[in-house]
């Protein structure tokens, strides 16, 4: 058929969907999964060389693959952002800077006198996060004495008192016991390089703590000068005991860097020659997460081959691949194997839960998350595979994670107490873990697509889901940027849990997103909306974001123009290959301090939003 001048948009929302479809088909392994890399920062890369050097095992060949990788990211006015486009960020700047100083590259080559004259301007070292100023440390460019106190008694408070590591979202708690081995050490390894040049040799600022953790700190910096010896070696032990105890089976702590590296350092010190198998395993786990290209090395701060899977299978079968279609079944008969079928921190909380559920990473059995089993328990409800046991477990273990608010966190039930934001060592990130509307929305979903909808459960998370709609009537996006993300999240799963897509809660979500989308027919959110609300669903179009915001209005019932210009900006902007760019990450990993790029969510949400335009207009 020759190519009419002005296709449908039915007709263009086919080629680009078929299209779409073959190139997501080619990026299956054989074994049956997905897996986009998930692009962060540098910080992975210049923490990675602090790494070896701290350990002794940078070699000159390693270090130069990784220098280049830094040095291709900084951008003209020397500094380095931690996502595409973003506004400079000052600790992500002066530990690249250190890790290039490490590889050799002299004060005043341009780039990096570029470099130093923004963190100069910045405030110098002195004004980094705590974790950037602990890695100077670490090597005697920063005083101990001058970084917030957290002993390693910590691990011997019991889950009832406050502050307790089990207080602490998962991410942060396993960062925590690392440190406070690390704390209690106090190495200095000593700096081949001299960095003075980066410090303003003015006061750092003091952490905004209130009055009574800063009083806090005080004590007990008084007390890391004389600690109770016997309490110190049963606390050092009992650490160590934790970490080796959560080392996961592809060497990992929790799949992702930061406990990852800082659990090595504590082992280090504790004793473990590199050689023992515990930090063997973690080094060659290292290795597979690190990306080698034109001559460079890069590190994923994560991987999500379980969440990129559960998202391809629920895309392609929405583009109307057969439940028994080989990729499938491959992607079904691979999830079902990767159950996790043992206890895990969670427990703590809801210690008469029996296991279930999946993680995020090829291997986490300790911290299985709601998110991915959701997306998982959907994915396998379109496949043609017995998983009706594993299907069975993973909900009964998510209906146990609920909330007492009625809502999900991500891996933990009831990770609220907000006090340990407050600590002054908490100055990255968020630390805890509470229920999130995008989670809690692909819950009720989830619950919705398994006949569930009327009970208990899926009503207190519809009735969470409605209380925390925004007064603008969109939902925050935890997980992915940002108010589209929510939104895209929170309309599906109210409509398929049986709400009325005439009830003013939908409507107002309609009307948030069609006010929202661009002229170009896409919708868009910049990261900086986290911080600064003007940015709230306003941002260059992107592939992933005008796919959420299509399956909102998808599910409302919307026969709308704007329907049709989101299909045609999709249509409009797929590259030959089948697939869209996606330079902006549309990925949150912590709102206002990190995000993330996953490489996947260009290609399996348009397909999913496509295919359901066409099977509305079949
Ligand atoms: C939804 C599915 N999700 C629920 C899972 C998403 C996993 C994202 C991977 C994030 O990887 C991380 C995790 C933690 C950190 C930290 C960090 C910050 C503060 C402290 Br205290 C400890 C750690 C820094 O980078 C990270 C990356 C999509």
């Amino acid at each position: 058929m020759a190519v009419r001048a002005e296709p449908r948009a039915a007709d263009a929302a086919r080629a680009a969907l078929d299209a779409a479809v073959a190139h997501l088909r080619s990026l299956q392994d054989p074994q049956g999964w997905w897996k986009g890399e998930l692009q962060t920062n540098v910080t992975m890369d210049a923490e990675d060389l602090l790494l070896r050097q701290f350990l002794g095992v940078r070699t000159p060949e390693l270090t130069d693959r990784s220098a280049r990788w830094i040095r291709s990211q900084q951008r003209a006015d020397g500094t380095w952002a931690n996502f595409y486009g973003g506004p400079p960020d000052l600790s992500t700047t002066v530990e690249a800077y250190i890790a290039l100083r490490l590889a050799g590259d002299p004060i005043d080559a341009s780039h990096m006198a570029r470099a130093r004259s923004y963190i100069l301007d910045s405030g110098g070292v002195e004004h980094t996060r705590v974790f950037t100023k602990l890695w100077l440390a670490l090597f005697g460019l920063w005083d101990w004495d001058a970084l917030p106190a957290l002993p390693p008694e910590v691990i011997l408070l019991p889950p009832w008192v406050p502050l307790n590591i089990y207080d602490f979202a998962c991410w942060a708690r396993q960062t925590v016991v690392a440190l406070t081995v690390v704390g209690a050490h106090r190495p200095n390894r000593g700096f081949p390089v001299a960095i003075d040049e980066i410090f303003t040799g003015r006061p750092a600022p003091e952490p905004p703590a209130s009055p009574w953790l800063r009083r806090l700190d005080r004590i007990l910096h008084a007390y890391e000068r004389r600690p109770l010896r016997r309490l110190r070696r049963a606390s050092l032990r009992r650490a160590g005991e934790w970490i080796v105890r959560r080392q996961e089976a592809d060497g990992s702590w929790g799949g992702i860097q930061p406990p990852w590296v800082y659990s090595m350092i504590a082992l280090d010190l504790l004793g473990y020659p590199l050689d023992h198998p515990v930090m063997a395993a973690a080094f060659d786990g290292l290795e597979r997460f690190t990306i080698h290209e034109d001559g460079m090395r890069r590190l994923e701060a994560c991987q999500s081959p379980v969440w990129d899977t559960a998202l391809a299978v629920i895309a392609l079968s929405d583009a109307g691949v057969a439940p028994d279609d080989p990729a499938l079944v491959a992607a079904g008969r691979w999830l079902v194997g990767e159950e996790v079928r043992v206890r895990g921190d969670w427990a703590v909380r809801r210690p008469h839960l029996e296991p279930g559920g999946w993680a995020f990473e090829f291997a986490n059995d300790n911290y299985p998350d709601i998110d991915d089993t959701a997306e998982v328990v959907l994915a396998l409800e379109r496949v043609d595979v017995d998983a009706a046991a594993a299907i069975e477990r993973g909900v009964r273990w998510t209906v146990g994670m609920q909330s007492g608010d009625g809502g999900w966190g991500a891996f933990d039930a009831d990770n609220t107490r907000t006090i340990v934001r407050d600590l002054p060592f908490c100055d990255f990130g968020e630390v805890i873990d509470p229920p999130s509307a995008d989670v809690t929305a692909h819950v009720v979903e989830m619950l919705a697509a398994r006949g569930l909808a009327a009970e208990e459960p899926a009503r207190r998370g519809v009735a969470w889901l409605l209380d925390a709609q925004e007064r603008d009537g969109s939902w925050f996006g935890r997980w992915g940027a940002n108010h589209v993300y929510g939104t895209g999240a929170a309309v599906p799963a109210l409509v398929r849990a049986g709400l009325d897509p005439a009830h003013p809660a939908i409507r107002r979500a309609v009307a948030w997103l069609e006010e929202h989308q661009n002229p170009d027919g896409g919708w868009g959110e910049d990261l900086r909306s986290y911080k600064d609300p003007a940015w709230i669903g306003r941002g260059a179009s992107t592939a992933s974001q005008t796919a959420w915001a299509l399956l909102a209005l998808l599910d409302a019932g919307e026969g709308s123009d704007a329907v049709e210009r989101g299909v045609g900006f999709l249509a409009a902007t797929q590259t030959p290959e089948g697939t869209w760019d996606e330079p902006y990450f549309t990925g949150t990993g912590f709102p206002g301090d990190f995000y993330i790029n996953y490489h996947l969510y260009r290609l399996v949400f348009p397909v999913m939003a496509l295919g359901r335009y066409l099977r509305r207009t079949a």
